[in-house]
Parts: C-alpha cells; structure tokens; sequence
C-alpha cells in the first residue's frame, strides 16, 4: 500500500507532512464491542488494523465491515495478535503505531494526547495510564498485579510507571529496538522493560478507562485468565532480568516473523474481507 493512499493529514502542522500512523487492535470475539471502537478512532489514524484472534463470533466481518483492514491469527494470544498485526505492517511501516483494546475499555478520545508527544519527536513511547472512569473498570487483580509488576519494575530498573495499560503509541524505529517477542499477556510489560534497557523516551499520560462495553472478559474477571496473565508478567520481569541488556534488532522474533511470513505466503492473512 502506497504512503500516500493511507495516511490522514487531519489534526497535524499543515507545514510538515503528517506522520503515518497505524492502530493495531487484537480482538478475540468482540464482535459487540468493536463497533463502538472503531467509530471512535481519531482522524490522526491512517490505517486500522484489527487482529482477528481465532475469534467466533463474526468478529472480522464486524472488523471489515467497518472499514478497518483484517489481519488473521488464529492461534490465541495477546501478544501473538499485536506480532500478527505488526507483520502486516513491516512492508510498508508507519512512522507510529498505536495500540488499544477491541473490548470498549480504552478512550479512543484521547489518543491524539499519546500521539502527539511522539508525533512532535518528544518521546519515542507514550503509554495511557489508566485512570478507571467508574471503580470496577479495574479490578482487584489488575490493581494489585500492576502494583506488584511496576514496583519490581523500579527495583530492578529504577523508573516508575505507573501502570501496564492497553493502550500506547510508539515510534516504528523504537519498536524495532525493542524484538517483540510476548506472544501472551506479557506484551505490555515486555515492551516497558525493554523500552528502558534501550533508553527509550518514555511519558505516562492519563487516560480515562471504561468496564467493556460488551462481551466476555478473558483475562482480568476470570480465575484462570488472572493467574495465567499474573505469572506471565513476573516471568517477562525475571526473564528479562537474567536477560540483562541484551538485545538485537529488528521487529519481533525472527522465529515468530518466519511463522509469520508463512501464514501470509499461505494466503492466511485476508485485508478488508474475510
Ligand atoms: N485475553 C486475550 N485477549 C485477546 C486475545 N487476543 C486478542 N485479545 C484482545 O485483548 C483485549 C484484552 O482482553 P480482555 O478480555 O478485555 O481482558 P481484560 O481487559 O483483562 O478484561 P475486562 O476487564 O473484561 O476488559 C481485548 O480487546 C481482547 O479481545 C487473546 O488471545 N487473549
Ligand atoms: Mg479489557
């Protein structure tokens, strides 16, 4: 896909040429909520890519059907999906990716304030920080998980987040630095970590957070999806701990982009149809 034939010139200094921004939303079944998301996706967006995760509910038509291009992964996982996503990307990438949730909780209405520090080369990563609009738009779990995982975080790194949210904006040449590698509910964490081992420019921004609006939980409101996704962000913090600043570069796992690549060579990915 051309550069031109993507990019939104909305919201930005008419004097520069605005900066291709990608959104990459993993959806497993949220053929409820992604109406309501899609419907808010600012006009900074150029490309919506929605990662139809092995759903069953008609979540890709919903996704195509709203205008948003259709990338398939069919085996689950959260940070499989935003890889998938990305692999879609990396023939033609965007200066900036954005990432939210399909499932309603994030608030599409602010991530112009995410976009616009990266946008101006402020900073290279910009993370919303939630902020719960009513109480239970959090739980117990993720509060406490969160404040377990970025305390071992300024222990061990010495920077404090303040939270491990959905949504975030980074720099394409940033994520390169970082090989993506969390094929599960360590993506968030993973990225942080690895965000300060290269130094990234880092701002919290708070953001407003919302209960889904439709559809079933699969992580925080379920037993089983919290202490899977609990032991997988302390197992991201000590292996990246034992890892230590090593690091190559690219986007991703090289054996993940292999699988990848396949899956598309495959004809597996579909764009716009399902
Ligand atoms: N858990 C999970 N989520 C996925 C997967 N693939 C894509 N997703 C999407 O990732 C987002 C987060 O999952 P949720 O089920 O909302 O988890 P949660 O935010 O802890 O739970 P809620 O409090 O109910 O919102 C949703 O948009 C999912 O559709 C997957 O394999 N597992
Ligand atoms: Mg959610």
């Amino acid at each position: 896909m051309g550069h031109e034939e993507w990019y939104s010139a909305e919201a930005f200094d008419p004097m520069k040429s605005p900066p291709r921004i990608a959104l990459i939303i993993p959806a497993r079944n949220e053929a409820l909520s992604l109406p309501g998301v899609l419907e808010k996706v600012p006009p900074e967006i150029g490309l919506i890519v929605v990662v139809d995760n092995g759903s069953t509910d008609g979540t890709a038509r919903v996704a195509a059907s709203n205008g948003a291009r259709v990338v398939t992964e069919p085996v689950a996982g959260y940070g499989r999906a935003c890889l998938a996503g990305l692999a879609a990307l990396a023939d033609d990438p965007p200066e900036l990716v954005a990432f939210v949730d399909a499932d309603g909780s994030d608030e599409l209405s602010s991530l112009p304030l995410l976009i616009a520090p990266v946008a101006a080369g402020e900073v290279d990563l910009a993370l919303g920080r939630r902020i719960p609009a009513v109480r239970s738009a959090l739980s117990f779990q993720q509060r406490f998980g969160h404040l377990l995982a970025t305390g071992l975080i300024r222990l061990f790194w010495k920077h404090r987040f303040r939270d491990l949210g959905p949504m975030r904006v980074i720099r394409w040449e940033a994520l390169e630095k970082l090989v993506m590698t969390d094929q599960a509910f360590g993506w968030t964490v993973e990225m942080q970590v690895r965000a300060l081992k290269q130094e990234l420019r880092i701002v919290e921004i708070d953001v407003p957070y919302h209960a889904r609006t439709a559809g079933r939980s699969k992580i925080s409101r379920t037993i089983s999806g919290t202490v899977r996704a609990g032991s997988t962000i302390l197992w991201v913090i000590g292996r990246e701990l034992v890892a230590g600043s090593k690091q190559k570069s690219g986007v991703g796992s090289p054996a993940e982009w292999a699988r990848v690549d396949a899956a598309g060579a495959e004809g597996k990915y579909t764009e716009g149809e399902v």
